[in-house]
């Protein structure tokens, strides 16, 4: 190489190490020390199966499948298992845990191995219908069926992997015609971090609300594990977008928020060396974060999680340490929008994934207008309560413009609705961000949300994390009696199916729904529809009366 070029390749050198350089690289260490000093000691439960039950085809059933009671649990000791081959027990209620199993004879000694197949479901399609040829889009290891050699009998067996599961369904792959044997000491060792009892409600509350707050309560203690899960079937991690949703369920219940703490500084810990944040963790074998996971929205949440942290525990120490991280998620915003104060929703989906919900076809340009504003306030806010205001002085100026530019461009006066500038596809999504964001005035967001279940080719959420969003939009723009209806029809439409749990995706009309093409794949105890024990305690006036 000659010497001017390698000088001047010399020259670019600091530059380039400044780029490459690791946005927290002094915190970070310390930031994980944090975290796993917040890790909570999992409570453990000993759980046995309740009854044997059948899965009756049933098309009035959700996803055409019911259990029905055969026997108690306890017949088990004297069945012997060779002349059943299949058997399916129902533990009674959503558990997390190991599961494990002791095998016996019955007379005769063992003369060779036993093989079983264990199906575990959270619902009751789940051992009931075929996984495979899986059609799912993730990884079908997921599905908990897991095939079992006995190779001495008597033995005890405990699962390794960790399961989520009410139902099992055994079935006998290989046996002995030369002796009889029988299955005894089923249990599961049940595992959560979440040991404080949230009050009870007064007994003004209806039986159904009740209901829903019990089942709330259920699935965030089940996700409530040494980060709080996004669901203990499935992705088994910390995300984001759920630790917001699941940290204001925790402040309205079981109120530790030590969990919340971890998962914050987890979160930071591990972020990108750019500074943003990635939006999801993994802590086995180690913690680490999922590379490349840059997701808008949950980016921006996290700045709200810490300043509602920061209100629900007066924990200034905390958010002081995790400021800079929220300072710089600002960026995401700053970065992309144009200068007539629209963000540049093309450049954003090329470099984000954007969320908000799983509804397929959903045009997510008002959205994503109305939660960055939304973002940028909370973030404010939080400036506001550290003393830091001045290092964000800018905010003011930008939320306004970009207030202006989103009435300007994205609202439509003749029908009330906020759509993308030329898609004027009509959603949940974008009237409710609008409304939380402040851009619309509480008049528009009325007469948006009014109209919205009677407007033409509407899009509807998919899931009940958009969904708590719409209750909170309700409520926002004091229509108190609409959120009521609204949380007692769609969380109590779960219940109703036989929810014990809430699940990841809901759609009142189609049981099928699966953001992966295969219904058995979703998660039927997800974080993010724990919500309505937060709007249930948090606003007594509307749920409890
Ligand atoms: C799914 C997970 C998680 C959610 C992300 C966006 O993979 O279930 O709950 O936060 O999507």
């Amino acid at each position: 190489m000659n010497k001017p070029l390698l000088a001047s390749l010399l020259g670019l050198l600091p530059l380039a190490t400044c780029l490459a350089q690791d946005y927290y690289a002094d915190t970070r260490a310390l930031w994980l020390q944090k975290a796993e000093q917040c890790k909570p000691v999992l409570t453990l439960t000993e759980k046995r199966p309740q009854h044997i039950v059948e899965m009756v085809k049933d098309t009035t059933a959700f996803q055409h499948y019911r259990s029905a009671q055969v026997a108690p649990a306890a017949c088990l000791d004297t069945i012997s298992f060779g002349d059943k081959k299949e058997i399916i027990l129902d533990f009674g209620k959503h558990l997390t845990g190991h599961f494990s199993f002791a095998v016996r004879t019955t007379g005769l000694a063992a003369d060779g191995p036993l093989r079983f197949r264990f199906t575990f479901g959270e619902v009751p399609s789940e051992v009931s219908v075929p996984f495979d040829p899986c059609p799912g889009t993730l990884s079908r290891a997921w599905l908990q069926d897991e095939v079992v050699t006995v190779m001495h009998v008597p033995d005890t067996i405990t699962i390794p992997r960790r399961l989520a599961f009410r139902y099992v369904k055994i079935e006998l792959l290989g046996y002995s015609p030369y002796y009889q044997f029988n299955l005894h000491d089923l249990k599961c060792m049940a595992s959560t971090s979440a040991t404080a009892l949230p009050a009870p409600l007064p007994d003004t509350t209806s039986p159904l609300i009740r209901r829903i707050d019990q089942v709330g309560l259920n699935t965030l203690k089940e996700c409530m594990q040494t980060v709080y899960e996004d669901g203990p079937k499935r992705d088994q991690r910390l995300w984001i977008g759920d630790l917001y949703l699941e940290a204001l369920g925790n402040m309205h219940s079981y109120q530790q928020h030590d969990l919340t703490k971890r998962c914050l500084y987890l979160l930071a810990a591990l972020s990108d060396t750019t500074g943003y944040l990635l939006a999801t963790v993994i802590e086995q074998p180690v913690p680490r974060a999922q590379d490349g996971q840059f997701l808008f929205e949950y980016a921006l949440l996290y700045n709200v999680a810490l300043k509602d942290y920061l209100e629900a525990t007066g924990d200034r120490t905390t958010a002081k340490d995790l400021w800079p991280v929220a300072k710089k998620q600002l960026d995401i915003v700053r970065t992309n929008v144009l200068p007539n104060g629209l963000m540049d929703y093309d450049k954003v989906n090329k470099a984000w994934w954007v969320f908000f919900d799983w509804r397929e076809g959903l045009h997510k340009e008002a959205a994503m207008q109305g939660l960055s504003v939304f973002a940028l306030r909370e973030t404010y806010q939080l400036a506001q309560l550290l003393g830091c205001e001045k290092e964000v002085a800018d905010l003011p100026a930008l939320m306004k413009k970009m207030t202006k530019a989103a009435r300007k461009y994205l609202y439509d006066r003749t029908t009330g609705f906020f759509t993308g500038m030329d898609n004027k596809q009509i959603s949940y999504a974008s009237q409710i961000w609008m409304i939380l964001s402040g851009i619309a005035t509480p008049e528009e967001g009325r007469r948006a949300l009014a109209a919205l279940p009677s407007a033409p080719d509407v899009c509807r959420p998919g899931t009940p994390y958009l969904y708590h969003y719409y209750i909170q939009a309700l409520i926002d723009c004091g229509m108190e009696q609409e959120a009521r209806q609204a949380l007692t029809d769609y969380w109590g439409g779960m219940v109703r199916k036989g929810a014990d749990t809430f699940w990841e995706a809901y759609d009142p009309d189609n049981d099928f729904l699966s953001p992966y093409y295969f219904h058995p794949m979703n998660s039927y105890c997800h974080a993010w529809s724990c919500t309505p024990v937060y709007f249930i305690r948090k606003y007594p006036d509307i749920f409890q009366k």
